[in-house]
């Protein structure tokens, strides 16, 4: 069946030795304390994956992400950065189509189907973001307008492929905001998009794929939300930043 992961979305936070600290702490509570199998993922800045890389080794659990990059296999980009760079950092996951990468890099569902072939054709895994505003809720066009960003960013893939994208889905309006969509939302939105997937290709990928949720998980209320049958885990950004509190995240699944 799927795994349970729980990422950490670093965003633009830590100088490199902050970074270290944050990254050490969270690999010794995780393997000290945490009582479940669930897949942990830490995603610094670029510029720290080699660093923090080197504190998890060869860890079982626990592996390193990226938070963008670049469709192209190399060449005349000033300022960014290949899929094969990431893999020779050490990174196994990348995330793509962040709600802050589309609403401020303009990244359409058109670059970020290109974004996930290309990172899947480089033995990287795409955690791949979707998630309504809020007025797209309130208007009840909450479904339909994920669906549309999951058809368009990932319905061309093969089988094999789809097989190894995370899909998070994070409402924007829950996004660093202190709103968390509640148990009953969260879950309302990944049995929809498990169900596409199941139309789509097969109900046997559909089961395999691991749904996150994003969009201000804190230790208080991780437990609730992922105890829902189609949430996979979570994708942390704020609490991802202290290392006790990311590790009772981690925790909820004990
Ligand atoms: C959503 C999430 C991490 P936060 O962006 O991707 O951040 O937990 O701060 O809402």
């Amino acid at each position: 069946m799927r795994k349970n992961i729980v990422a950490g979305n670093w965003k633009m936070n830590c100088t490199l030795p902050e970074g270290k600290k944050l990254a050490s702490e969270v690999i010794h509570m995780v393997e000290d304390e945490v009582n479940n199998d669930a897949e942990v993922i830490l995603i610094p800045p670029f510029i720290h994956l080699t660093g923090i890389q080197s504190l998890i080794g060869s860890s079982e659990r626990i592996f390193l992400g990226a938070q963008n990059c670049h469709q192209s296999k190399s060449g005349a980009y000033t300022g960014e950065v290949s899929a094969a760079m990431l893999v020779s950092c050490g990174a196994t996951y990348v995330i793509l189509g962040h709600s802050e990468r589309r609403e401020y890099f303009g990244e359409t569902d058109e670059l970020l189907s290109e974004k996930v072939a290309f990172t899947l054709e480089n033995n990287l895994k795409p955690i791949f973001c979707c998630g309504e505003r809020l007025e797209v809720r309130e208007a009840g066009d909450h479904e339909k307008f994920v669906g549309s960003q999951v058809e368009k960013a990932l319905f061309g893939l093969s089988e094999e492929n789809i097989k190894n994208v995370v899909i998070a889905y994070e409402p924007v309006w829950a996004i660093g905001t202190g709103k968390t969509a509640s148990a009953e939302q969260a879950q309302e939105m990944h049995a929809f998009i498990r169900k596409q997937i199941a139309d789509k290709y097969s109900q046997a990928v559909a089961d395999g794929i691991s749904i996150l949720y994003g969009g201000s998980v804190k230790p208080d209320n991780a437990k609730e939300i992922f105890s829902q049958p189609d949430v996979d885990g979570g994708l942390i950004g704020g609490a991802s930043l202290k290392s006790r509190d990311f590790t009772n995240i981690v925790k909820a699944f004990d």
